[in-house]
This record gives structure tokens, sequence and C-alpha cells, in this order.
């Protein structure tokens, strides 16, 4: 995420991103990379024995597997428009057919029951519900998240619901997107509209997936939908969502005030490149933008500092009073957790922020070339809950492996094994050390539709024929399934 988070994006830093690299370019120093993989992790394994309520579960977004991109009355989504342009996702894919858990969720239920999950996290897709982001409900797109809430909890699965996993209504991108200010009050309609559908069923919410990715790389980088390129666009953005983030949690909050309301943030743990201070302080500038940005305003009534000079408030459009409109007590932070920021002070940082951040090689490298370094998430997570002290749930974390089955059809994915097992190793010492974690979900179940990268990724427990549909658990799920019987990590 390097250079999705750094100031001064060009293309030729693009080719040295995982997407880049993702993309078959070579872009490590020679031999480098390999070196990477022998190098063993900073901190080693130790055991742990996880509280006896905490939730193992599994994470998906609707865009990424549902397909049935037209059926039952839903409405084109800005993934739609974005996938059906060729040259935006690698090798021209869409989310058209997915995984097609549309039509097969009782089948992806009965597996989670098989892998013995205790918490799904879904999304549900906005233009399935108001095809054009407005107006009354469609009743199709209502009743199918019933059903789907239905099995789970029939299946003893608790549901947590994502409201906005990035697939807005292409009609109020149209209309001008997150950078529009009245794009806020739409998201809270909606919202109301679902929760009232689906508060009977479902008691746990997160209002936003990673505000931070689909504002930047949407708005700013133009990697994601809507493919749009200004960084001004990019921070009203982030300020309509703010606003947005605490006028939903209050109207969930009035239809039912024993709902628990959080958002799902991205996240990575922010390390100075160096021990200098200018590092130091960049490093927390870093942090303030990527990780806290939306979290701080909910909870303090403010933004953090992450600029050099003033917080850029007239090119973000905040009014006076908008700060009590971004309060909300969050019942709980999600946090999505991939991979660590290495962070020098970079002056000249053409967004203002004196920021240059970039990806670290020190360990083994997956297969979308994001760095395995489980100790930075024993740090992040015992920051976030120093510096705010509500409960987190770990809404993703996984990895991308592209095992697939052998001659017996068996899917031998160590590697991923390894990863979360190093994960959760440094998750269960954040846990001891005083974090209040109660929930751990793997992003993700199905290998899926991975945004600008199509089907080229597979961060799957369950691996997916995408010709066939057949689901194959890989042997990550089978250890996973007992570890989640267990709480027990060995
Ligand atoms: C998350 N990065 O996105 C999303 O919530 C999922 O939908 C996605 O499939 C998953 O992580 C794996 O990528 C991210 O650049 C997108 O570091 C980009 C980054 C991280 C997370």
């Amino acid at each position: 995420m390097n250079h999705f988070r750094s100031s001064s994006f060009t293309r030729r830093d693009f080719l040295g991103t995982a997407l880049g690299a993702a993309a078959g370019f070579s872009v490590y120093p020679s031999g480098h990379r390999f070196l990477g993989e022998l190098l063993a992790p900073a901190t080693p394994f130790t055991p742990f024995q996880f509280p006896k309520d905490f939730l193992w579960g599994s994470a998906t977004a609707s865009y990424q597997i549902e397909g049935a991109w037209n059926e039952d009355g839903k409405g084109e989504s800005i993934w739609d428009r974005f996938s059906h342009t060729v040259g935006k996702v690698k090798g021209a894919y869409t989310g058209d057919v997915a995984c097609d858990s549309y039509h097969r969720y009782k089948e992806d239920v009965a597996i989670m029951k098989q892998l013995n999950l205790q918490s799904c996290r879904f999304s549900v897709s906005w233009p399935r519900i108001q095809a054009n982001g407005s107006g009354p409900a469609i009743q199709k797109g209502l009743d199918y998240y019933k059903r789907v809430a239905d099995s789970l909890l029939e299946a003893k699965i608790r549901p947590i619901c994502t409201l906005y996993h990035w697939d807005l209504p292409q009609a109020l991108e149209d209309a001008g997107g997150w950078p529009n200010r009245d794009l806020a009050a739409r998201f809270v309609d909606y919202s109301q509209i679902v929760a009232k559908a689906l508060g009977d069923r479902v008691q746990h919410w997160c209002i936003f997936n990673e505000p931070w990715v689909f504002t930047f790389l949407g708005y700013s980088w133009g990697i994601h939908a809507p493919a749009r390129n200004s960084l001004p666009d990019c921070m009203r953005a982030t300020h309509v969502v703010n606003i947005a983030q605490g006028q939903a949690f209050r109207a969930l909050k009035a239809i039912n005030s024993k709902l628990q309301v959080g958002t799902a943030f991205s996240m990575a743990n922010c390390e100075p490149a160096t021990s200098s201070d200018a590092d130091k302080q960049a490093a927390d500038r870093a942090h303030a933008l990527g990780n806290v940005w939306f979290i701080h305003p909910a909870l303090k009534g403010e933004y953090p500092k992450a600029f050099l000079g003033e917080t850029p408030f007239e090119t973000m459009g905040v009014k006076s009073g908008d700060m009590e409109l971004c309060k909300a007590p969050l019942d709980f932070l999600g946090i999505n957790y991939y991979r660590r920021q290495l962070v020098n002070a970079d002056p000249k940082a053409s967004d203002g922020t004196g920021v240059h951040n970039y990806d670290a090689h020190e360990g083994p490298l997956t297969d979308f070339a994001w760095e395995v370094w489980p100790d930075s998430f024993h740090d992040l997570v015992l920051r976030i809950h120093k510096e705010y002290g509500l409960p987190i749930e770990i809404t993703e974390n996984g990895a991308s492996y592209l095992d697939a089955p052998d001659e017996h059809g068996r899917v031998p994915d160590q590697r991923r094994i390894e990863f979360v097992r190093g994960y959760l190793s440094a998750l269960g010492r954040a846990i001891a050390d005083g974090a209040n974690v109660r929930a751990y979900h793997h992003w993700s179940l199905l290998d899926n539709f991975e945004w600008a990268e199509g089907y080229s990724q597979r961060f799957g427990m369950v691996y997916v024929d995408f010709r066939s549909q057949k689901r194959t658990i890989k042997d990550s799920g089978k250890w996973y399934a007992e570890l989640a019987k267990s709480g027990k990590l060995t």
C-alpha cells in the first residue's frame, strides 16, 4: 500500500507496488525478494488460548462474491461501471458472476458451518436495495439479505452486516459521488431502510468498509472505482464520509438502541524508517491520515493532525457545526489488517503531509507481494487499544496465495496456515498485553473478485473454480475449523 498512501504517486511508483509486482513487472533489486523469504519473522511464535467467548469468523463483500449484477431490479454500481470499462480491471474480469453467491448462499453458509465459524461478516449492495440510490426499497433485494441472515442464524452463526463495501449506485456517482455533501443524507436514508428490514435479526453492524481505501484509491489515485484523480475531491469525500458515519450511527441507534454499531477501518502499522525525530513524527502523521482519519472525528470530534501545516478544512468543505455531526460513540472498532508501512519524513510531499511511506520487504512476501510481518499487527492493535480503549473486532486479515487443487483435489496452502498462525499469535500477545479484542474474521471465506486485480489473487480458505463454481475447502480451512472449535492456537 506504500504508494497508495504516499503523496507523490507516479506511474513508476505504481509499478513498484504490489499491484505492479502482481502485474508481472520485476521491481525488486535482484535477489532481494528471495532473500526476504529466508528470513524468520522477528518474534517467534507463542501458543495462545483465546478467550472462551472469542468469535471465529470470515468476511466477504457483496460485489466480490454475489454476481447477479443485474437481477431482481438491482441497479448499476460504480464497480459494475468500472469493471465493464476495458482497461480498468486486470484481464478485463468483472463481478457479473463472481462466486454466484446470490444463488449459492445456502451452500456457502453450509461451508461456514462445516468450518465451525461463529461469525459471518457480509455486506449489502446498495443498488440491490435502491437501484439509483434513492426512493423506496426493492423488496427482492431486502428479501435476499433476510434469507442470508436467517440461514446464518439457523446455522448458529452471528451475522455482522456491512452497509457499504464500495458498491455505490452509479446514479449517485453521476450526481457527484462521495465529494458531494448530499450523499450523506442519501446514505442515511439507505442505512435506515436496511436496518429497519434486518435489525430484528442482525445486531452487529459496520457502517463502512475501509473509508480510507475507497476515498483515496477511488477519488485520488484513480485505481479503484469511480477512478477519479483529484486529491481535493478525495479530501472532500473523506469529510462527507465522516458526516455520513456520524449520522448513520444515530439513525441506526434510533431504530434500535441495542444495535452494536462500528466501522471496519483499514489499518497499517506505521513504523518510522529510522530513529530520527523527523521520521517518528512523519510516522505519526501517516497513522493520523491512514489509520484514524475516520475514528478521531467520531470519537473525539476533531480531525487528527496529519498535515505539516493546517488541516485543509476549506478544501474539505468543513462548515461550522460539522464536527458535531461527525461525532458518534461507536460501540466497537473494526480493524482490517494486511501489512505495515515504513515512513520517512518528506517535507516536499505534494499533499502537504510531509510523509513518504513504502512497503517493507524484510519478511516473506505473499503472492500479492505484500510483506508478512506479524509483529506489526500486535503493535497496531495495542496502539489502537491504548488510543481509544474501545472493544475491537478484527474485521479482516488474510493473504493471497495462489495454491490450487492437486491431482487428488486437495489444496495444500501451507503458507496461508503459517500466515494466519503468525498473525493470530501476534493478536494473542496483544490480548495478553491488555487489548480488548472479541472477534477475528478471516479474509476471506472464498476466493473472490479482488477489485482491480480481478480473479488473479486468491484470498479464500475455500478454493473456487470460477468456471464450474465448485468450492473446495483448502488445508487452511480445515486447520481454521479446528482452531475455531478449540480457540487454542498451537
Ligand atoms: C480490503 N492495500 O481492501 C478490502 O476490504 C477487501 O474487499 C479486499 O478484498 C481485501 O482487503 C484484500 O485486498 C484492501 O492496498 C485494498 O493494502 C487494498 C489494500 C488493503 C486492503
